[in-house]
C-alpha cells in the first residue's frame, strides 16, 4: 500500500485541535464535514481514519484518563468518531477483489474503534471484511467461520487482561484451519505475546496488516507453541480465588489506609474496581510470564490516580494487601515486588 506524506491540513496541529473540540462537544455533524471535506481535497480516506480519527481518539482516551473529561464525555467523543467513520467509509467503494477476513475483538475487548480503522482499511485494500465488532465471544467466532469460510481472522487485543480469552480463541481458530492475525497494543511491544499464543502473524497498525495481508498471506504454519507454558497452577488459582481476593482486601483496606473510612459509596465501588484490574493484570501477567505486563499497567495506574489527586500511597497499600494474600505464589510475589518497587516514593 502507498504511504501517503499527511497533507495540509491534516499535518497542522490546529487542525487536529479544533476536530478534538467538535468531537468533544458532541457536534457530529461539524465533526463529519472536516473529514469529508479532507477527502474534496483529494487526502487519502485511510490517512483521515488513521492520523484524524484515530489520532484523536488517543487523545480522547488520554483526557479521559487524566481526569479532564468525564467517562460520558469520552463516551460521547468516541459515538461522534465512530460516526464520522462511518460517514467516510460510506463516501469510498472498493470492489472486493483479494478474500475474505473476519475481524473481532477478543472476548472482554471493548476498544471497539482501532479494529474499526482497520475493518474500513481492508475494505478499502479490496478485501471482504466481516467486522464483528467488540468483545466478540469465542465460540460465536468459530461458529462464524464454520459459516463463512474466511481466509483469515484479524483478532483485536488493546488490552493485555484478554490474552487468556485471546490464547483460546487463537487455538480455537487454528483449530478451524483459518490462520490468524493478531493485532493491537494488548499484544505487547511488537507483538510479542502474539507469537507466544500462538498467531500465525502480528501487524502493529492498519497500514501494517494491510501489506502483511496482501504480500504474504496465507502464512507458512507457525511452528507449535508451548500451549502448556500458558495458564500454569498460579493462573488458575488466582482466577478461581479473584472473588475472595478483592473482598478481602476491601475489608482490611480501612486498617491499612484509613483514608478510605471517609470515602463514599461511588469512591468505595471505584476501589472495589481497581482491585478487580489489580488481579486481572496480575492473572494476565502470570499467564503470559510477563512481569512486564503487571509493571506497565501499576505505572500508568499510578500516573492515572496523581491526575485525580490521589495518593500512590492507596496503591501501593493495595498491592500489598494483594501480595499479603498470595504467599505461597512464588511468581506472583515476584511480579508484585517488581511493581511496588518501581511506584514513586511518597
Ligand atoms: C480510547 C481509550 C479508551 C476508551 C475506549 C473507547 C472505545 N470504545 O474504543 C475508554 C476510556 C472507554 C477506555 C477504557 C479502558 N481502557 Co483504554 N485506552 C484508550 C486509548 C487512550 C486509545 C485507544 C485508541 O482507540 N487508540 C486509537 C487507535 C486508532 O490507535 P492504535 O492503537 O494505534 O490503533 C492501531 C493498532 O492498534 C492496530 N490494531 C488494532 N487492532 C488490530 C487488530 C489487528 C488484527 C491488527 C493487525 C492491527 C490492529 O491498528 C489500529 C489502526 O492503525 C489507549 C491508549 C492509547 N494511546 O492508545 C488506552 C488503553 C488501551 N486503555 C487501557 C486501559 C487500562 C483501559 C481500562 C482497563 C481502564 C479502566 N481502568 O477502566 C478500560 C478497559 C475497557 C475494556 N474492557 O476494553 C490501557 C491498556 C493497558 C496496557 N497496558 O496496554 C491503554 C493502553 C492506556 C494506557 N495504559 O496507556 N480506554
Amino acid at each position: 500500500m502507498t504511504t501517503y506524506a499527511p497533507s495540509r491540513p491534516l499535518g497542522d496541529p490546529a487542525f487536529h485541535d479544533e476536530y478534538l473540540r467538535l468531537v468533544g462537544d458532541g457536534d457530529e455533524y461539524a465533526a463529519t464535514r472536516m473529514a469529508l471535506d479532507l477527502l474534496d481535497d483529494g487526502v487519502p480516506a485511510q490517512r483521515i481514519m488513521i492520523d484524524l480519527i484515530g489520532g484523536t481518539q488517543a487523545r480522547v482516551g488520554e483526557l479521559w484518563a487524566g481526569n479532564e473529561w468525564s467517562v460520558a464525555r469520552e463516551h460521547a467523543a468516541t459515538a461522534v468518531n465512530e460516526r464520522v467513520l462511518a460517514a467516510l467509509a460510506a463516501q469510498v467503494h472498493t470492489r472486493p477483489h483479494r478474500g475474505r477476513i473476519t475481524l473481532a475483538c477478543v472476548d472482554g475487548e471493548w476498544h471497539g474503534l482501532p479494529a474499526r480503522i482497520l475493518a474500513e482499511t481492508l475494505r478499502m485494500d479490496g478485501w471482504r471484511v466481516d467486522f464483528l465488532g467488540a468483545s466478540v465471544p469465542g465460540p460465536h467466532l468459530i461458529t462464524h467461520l464454520h459459516q463463512t469460510g474466511p481466509d483469515a481472522v484479524a483478532l483485536s487485543c488493546m488490552i493485555p487482561t484478554r490474552l487468556p480469552r485471546a490464547h483460546a480463541a487463537i487455538t480455537a481458530c487454528r483449530a478451524a484451519g483459518v490462520p490468524v492475525i493478531a493485532g493491537g497494543r494488548g499484544f505487547g511491544p511488537g507483538g510479542s505475546w502474539a507469537q507466544r499464543l500462538g498467531a500465525d502473524a502480528w501487524a502493529g497498525t492498519a497500514e501494517e496488516a494491510v501489506d502483511r495481508l496482501a504480500d504474504d498471506w496465507p502464512p507458512p504454519p507457525a511452528p507449535e507453541f508451548p500451549a502448556a507454558q500458558l495458564g500454569d497452577e498460579e493462573y488458575t488459582h488466582l482466577v478461581r480465588s479473584r472473588p475472595q481476593l478483592i473482598e478481602i482486601a476491601m475489608q482490611r483496606l480501612g486498617a491499612a489506609y484509613p483514608a478510605v473510612h471517609h470515602y463514599d459509596a461511588q469512591q468505595v465501588d471505584a476501589t472495589r474496581e481497581d482491585f478487580g484490574h489489580i488481579a486481572d493484570f496480575l492473572a494476565a501477567s502470570l499467564y503470559v510470564g510477563e512481569p512486564q505486563i503487571f509493571r506497565d499497567f501499576t505505572a500508568w495506574t499510578a500516573s492515572v490516580l496523581t491526575a485525580r489527586d490521589v495518593s500512590v500511597t492507596a496503591l501501593r497499600v493495595g498491592l500489598r494487601l494483594v501480595r499479603d494474600q498470595l504467599i505461597d505464589f512464588p511468581a506472583a510475589i515476584r511480579t508484585l515486588d517488581l511493581a511496588i518497587a518501581d511506584l514513586p516514593r511518597p
